[in-house]
């Protein structure tokens, strides 16, 4: 019998170990040592080679180092063990209860007749053994982080084998990231998590060691590409893509590790900006030429470079329009360069007139992505996505689900949700997104029972464009400034990785590694509080904010507090058009905007009328008066005032329950939230207090219940 190579966890760890994270500075969110307690306290095996391999031999080295087990890896030694990672087509295994387990792994996945792909993963038992399965080591590590979402039922010898694919092949965050600080946006644009965790007046911020413990959490949670800096790309920014790229392979070599590739934000206008051209006409020779030459120097210096994300004729942006040329000409430009590299562009749909007169009512910004992409359906070429808003508007806590994502069938399309809280309370406020993206992504554009928004973001054969959101995350102790909105980050990426969970049980899991139930005293009070906090806490801000669909009535600018006029007479598209009788935008076809029209025949005729229209979308297809009745029984007035009454009273009751939780969790944790909930107590008072005042005011009509508005 050879020498054993197993590694003695008493000992020297055997893989370098140039970042901390053990001890990390800041929060451990979903991957506390306690959610490892159970696996690292294993005999474990890791079979295979490879960086991402090492990763995983990392991760169960530090576990068992902590819980007292032993890890082995690729031995030539007979040992028994608990649970085996392994390639499947790595050597022959030499110890025979892998080798008992690998073989149990293979038949059920014979059985099940699927395979394993880059990033899957069979989870089995085999006899007293668990062995992960995969055909790739990213497979290895999204394995391992199975294991520890699942602790000791991923030991249940009762288990049957499961095999876990991600539906989506790209599972992206945007951060919207500044280099510079922006004189108006700051580090981060929209960011209410402090500065950036890659960025810092101007320079990267050079802290490897929270960026690789980002890049953990990420991985853990299903997150597979993000792009670092923002979509609106200024000076600084633009300079990313050519002197400054060593600032982007940096970030690049330490979230290789686990299994994420960078993507930048670039400025349309590069070739001009950067590379001193006259114009950046995408039928310029000139102009193709320099990106090609451009994007083969990223590819030389990252090689697993995953493209870029661009924001065109937007907001300011420069874009293909300024060359009479269209979006699917400026999309196909930078296409034909990462094209030779295997690189994709994300080109952004969000593309409307934000110089609009408010007085010209036939213009809506909510047909603009419409209007300009549609006709280009069949004219992207195959490594262009085109990113699109869920919604028509702009990231409401209610919306419809934009028509985009079903006009274009022959186009790649990814499907771009909000997890930093714009308009959802922007991280002071409690808003679990979960239930409100699983709505989206379960809505059926052709009608029930048919393909459904993740399917589109999946594609027929895989060949979707994927989910993107843009980050919540900074330099913040506790990454997203509100503790639990490190939920939302969370829930986000294993809903890009199976959009059909349940965003219930997504929340559980994130609970159970979050609070472990090991490191409380009380964990099943732990649990329940937290969901009664969390579970509708979307529907509770969407109750005490804009009514029913009608969006905006936010602070301009900032986008905080209420402001119910606030954008009503701007440029920026935005309006609620409520006068004495009535309130909401006619976007119907028989005497409105016309945008009803745009969704396939089921939805239009539903949007279309008053009457069956659904209640929480009213307003924003409908000018409807006052005392118009709701399929709720109840009129648009008095649903105003009830839902603002209760949405203050459900906050008040959460900022009750969480007191209940004082002495249970992480102190730093228990005050960090209960500060956050007084100002949301404040907040949704000011809010129900406006936005009740302002509609009393205009209609005339008292409240039924005869409360206090003023
Ligand atoms: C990055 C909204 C936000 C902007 C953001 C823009 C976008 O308008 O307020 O800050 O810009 O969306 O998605 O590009």
């Amino acid at each position: 019998m050879s020498t054993p190579e197993f590694v003695d966890v008493e000992g020297p760890m055997f893989v370098a170990d140039p970042f901390d994270v053990e001890e990390p500075q800041v929060h451990a969110a979903w991957l506390p040592p306690e959610a490892f307690r159970s696996l690292g306290a294993r005999r474990v095996l890791v079979h295979g080679d490879g960086p991402l391999v090492d990763t995983v031999l990392d991760e169960v080295a530090r576990a068992c180092a902590r819980y007292g087990g032993r890890m082995w890896h690729s031995p030539s030694w007979d040992v028994d063990v608990d649970l085996v990672l392994t390639l499947r087509r790595a050597d022959a295994l030499p110890s025979s209860t892998a080798q008992a387990a690998r073989a149990a792994g293979e038949a059920a996945l014979i059985d099940d007749g699927r395979t394993l792909g880059d990033e899957g993963f069979l989870l089995a038992r085999a006899g007293d053994v668990t062995v992960v399965l995969a055909d790739a080591p990213a497979g290895l590590l999204y394995g391992l982080f199975h294991v520890v979402r699942l602790c000791a039922a991923a030991f249940d010898p009762a288990r049957p084998p499961e095999l876990h694919r991600p539906a989506l092949r790209r599972r992206m965050l945007n951060h919207w990231d500044n280099v510079a600080v922006h004189p108006v946006m700051g580090q981060v644009e929209r960011g209410y998590a402090g500065g950036s965790i890659f960025w810092r007046d101007g320079r990267p911020r050079g802290d490897l060691a929270r960026l690789r413990a980002y890049g953990r959490l990420l991985a853990a949670s299903g997150i597979n590409a993000i792009s670092v800096n923002n979509v609106n790309v200024a000076r600084a920014e633009a300079r990313l893509l050519t002197d400054r790229l060593g600032d982007v392979a940096e970030i690049a070599d330490v979230l290789r590790l686990y299994g994420i590739r960078v993507h930048l934000s670039v400025t349309f206008a590069a070739p001009v900006a950067l590379g001193g051209l006259s114009t950046a006409d995408p039928a310029d020779e000139a102009v193709r030429a320099w990106w090609a030459a451009t994007t083969r120097a990223v590819y030389e210096r990252i090689p697993d470079f995953g493209g870029y994300v661009v924001k065109a004729d937007s907001e300011g942006q420069p874009g293909p329009f300024t060359y009479g040329r269209d979006h699917a000409d400026g999309a196909n430009l930078l296409a034909e360069a990462l094209a030779p590299h295997g690189g994709v562009v994300h080109w952004r749909a969000f593309v409307y007139d934000h110089h609009q007169d408010w007085r010209d009512r036939s213009t809506d910004r909510a047909r603009a992505a419409y209007d300009h992409f549609t006709p280009l359906d069949g004219r992207f070429r195959t490594n262009v996505v085109l990113q699109v808003k869920f919604g028509p508007v702009d990231f409401q806590v209610r919306e419809p689900v934009s028509p985009v994502l079903a006009a274009l069938p022959a186009t790649r399309v990814a499907v771009e949700f909000q997890v930093t809280q714009e308009y959802t309370g922007q991280q002071r406020h409690i808003c679990h997104l979960g239930p409100w993206w699983s709505e989206v992504l379960r809505f059926a554009p052709w009608g029930p029972g048919g393909r459904t928004i993740a399917d589109v973001a999946t594609g027929e054969k895989g060949e979707g464009g994927g989910l993107v959101a843009v980050a919540n995350t900074g330099d913040d102790p506790f990454w997203t400034g509100h503790p639990l909105a490190q939920a939302n980050l969370y829930t986000f990426g294993r809903l890009a990785w199976d959009p059909r969970l349940d965003p219930r049980a997504v929340l559980d899991e994130w609970m159970t590694l979050t609070f472990p139930p090991s490191a409380t005293a009380d964990p099943e009070l732990v649990r329940r509080t937290l969901h009664e906090i969390m579970d509708d806490s979307w529907r509770t801000y969407e109750r005490y904010t804009a009514p029913l669909g009608v969006g905006f009535m936010v602070h301009p600018g900032d986008h905080y507090g209420p402001d119910v006029d606030g954008y009503e007479y701007s440029r920026w598209g935005t309006y609620h058009f409520a006068d004495r009788d009535g309130v909401g935008v006619d976007r119907s076809r028989a005497s409105g905007t016309g945008f009803a029209g745009q969704y396939p025949p089921y939805w239009a005729d539903v949007y279309e009328s008053p009457e069956r229209c659904p209640d929480e979308l009213l307003l924003f297809f409908h000018h409807v008066s006052y005392t118009h009745v709701l399929h709720s029984g109840s009129t648009v007035i008095q649903h105003i005032y009830d839902t603002h009454f209760a949405g203050v009273e459900e906050v008040e009751a959460m900022r009750r329950r969480w007191q209940t939780l004082n002495g249970m969790i992480d102190p730093a944790v228990y005050v960090r939230v209960a500060e956050r909930l007084d100002e949301q107590v404040r907040s949704a008072i000011e809010w129900r207090d406006q936005i009740n005042t302002y509609f009393l005011r205009k209609s005339g009509v008292p409240d039924a219940h005869g409360r206090r508005i003023y």
